[in-house]
């Protein structure tokens, strides 16, 4: 089912040689800009029009009654919510000492600069709900979101047909985070409404959150408009191997993040032939007796999915970070020292017990994450996203007195002498 890649003998890391979705981001944008424009426009009514035609679903208004995540904590299974408060505990240890400290430095005596780190004013949290209900990433979007001390947060979902509510466990789980604005729109429209507002859901500074091929492409188009995390898009998962793998953990990892989409991506470097072989068998195997065998096989069968075979696990390294995983996993001797090494991934999980799956529930680190080789420039949601960082300049007289033939020269050298003559109408005779 899994493709085979053979870089052995190349040497060769050349990420054009690695398995990779054909259809991207930036061929998503054509499609969802015209929804966009008429959102910038009009408002809400093509939000409504995009909602029955996609999700069959006549909305009323966009936002969800407050009473409607109150029935859906009290409808919520105990088992679960208990779940849902250990992901928040460990999410909330994880994130909490991410709040970084405003920074003073004394640049030279009597100059200094400060660094504030400040929140974002109002964040707008998109939570996908289409092939499955996302309420995991509710609590990924909202807790760093809280912990940055972002006074307003709104959450978006798509409705469900059944109810035209966002899903249940969603919008309890908002509830149990005390998140009050909750709007049913889904998809690149969220994205629309968050980003040029509409009469119901005023415009927020920075959108953050995962979605698919379209929702990311919206993200991206509204770039520069607000503010927007790192591309979380489809997911991907790839599992740095030797021959010290156990091919059932192996096949399982790979299965369990192809179950999220028919385009999800599941890659396997490994030098072992023999564990490629065993892992393939034990694919097969799973495939049949997972629940979304179907997804799970396109999304496997995929030219973005495959098993690259490498000299050796050095050789491996190169190609992972050529690959630049949203999760990676390294599975092999020294695996902590080589995950050390790793220059561009989303997230490393560790070792034999440290599954891609934990990460996305319950390991505390957070499961939105830059994906499409977005690794090698962007990290994962964090507390430190909802911050922007101020840097406060305070000179005195005589500080600026001592810079003052340094900015002259430089002013100067730059044909802009006014800028020179700022500083000496202040420092002239000092
Ligand atoms: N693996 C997904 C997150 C997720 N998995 C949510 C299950 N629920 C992207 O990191
Ligand atoms: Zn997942």
């Amino acid at each position: 089912m899994l493709k085979r890649i053979d870089l052995r003998g190349s040497g060769d890391v050349a990420r054009g040689l690695l398995p990779r979705a054909r259809f991207d981001v930036a061929a998503a944008m054509a499609e969802i800009q015209p929804l966009l424009d008429e959102i910038a426009h009009h408002g809400a009514a093509p939000i409504r029009a995009v909602t029955a035609e996609r999700d069959g679903v006549t909305l009323g208004d966009l936002r969800v009654p407050e009473s409607a995540s109150t029935a859906a904590v009290r409808a919520l299974d105990p088992a679960l919510r208990e779940a849902v408060e250990q992901s928040i505990t460990r999410v909330r240890a994880a994130h909490a000492p991410q709040r970084r400290p405003d920074l003073v430095t004394e640049v030279v005596p009597g100059g200094t600069v400060t660094e504030r780190f400040v929140p974002v004013d109002r964040v707008g949290l998109y939570v996908p709900g289409g092939l499955a209900a996302l309420a995991s990433s509710v609590v990924m979007n909202v807790v760093p979101a809280q912990l940055a001390g972002v006074p307003q947060i709104a959450v978006s979902s798509p409705p469900q047909r059944d109810t035209g509510l966002p899903d249940a466990t969603i919008l309890a789980v908002c509830r149990i985070l005390g998140v009050e604005e909750v709007y049913a729109v889904g998809g690149p429209a969220a994205i629309g409404m968050f980003a040029y507002g509409t009469d119901e859901c005023r415009p927020v500074d920075m959108i953050t959150g995962p979605g698919n091929i379209y929702v990311t492409a919206a993200k991206r188009a509204v770039r520069g408009i607000v503010g927007i995390d790192a591309e979380a898009g489809t997911t991907e998962i790839a599992v740095l191997a030797d021959d010290t793998a156990d091919p059932v953990h192996v096949a399982a990892d790979l299965i369990s993040q192809a179950e999220h989409d028919p385009e999800a991506a599941s890659v396997l470097v490994t030098p072992s032939e023999g564990l490629a072989d065993a892992v393939d068998a034990e694919v097969k195997r799973q495939v049949d007796r997972t629940r979304h065998s179907q997804r799970v096989t396109i999304a496997l069968s995929g030219p973005q999915s495959g098993v690259v075979l490498v000299d050796d696990v050095e050789h491996g390294l190169a190609v992972v970070d050529a690959y630049a995983a949203e999760h990676l996993e390294i599975q092999t001797r020294d695996a902590r020292e080589l995950a050390m090494r790793v220059r561009n991934a989303g997230a490393v999980f560790v070792g034999p017990y440290s599954p891609v799956s934990l990460g996305d529930y319950c390991a505390g680190s957070n499961h939105i994450l830059p994906t499409a080789g977005c690794a090698r420039h962007s990290s994962g949601l964090s507390t430190a996203t909802f911050l922007r960082s101020i840097q406060v300049v305070e000179y005195t007289r005589e500080a600026l007195a001592a810079a003052a033939p340094h900015v002259v020269t430089l002013a100067e050298a730059e044909n802009l002498p006014a800028h020179g003559a700022a500083v000496t109408a202040r420092t002239a005779g000092a």
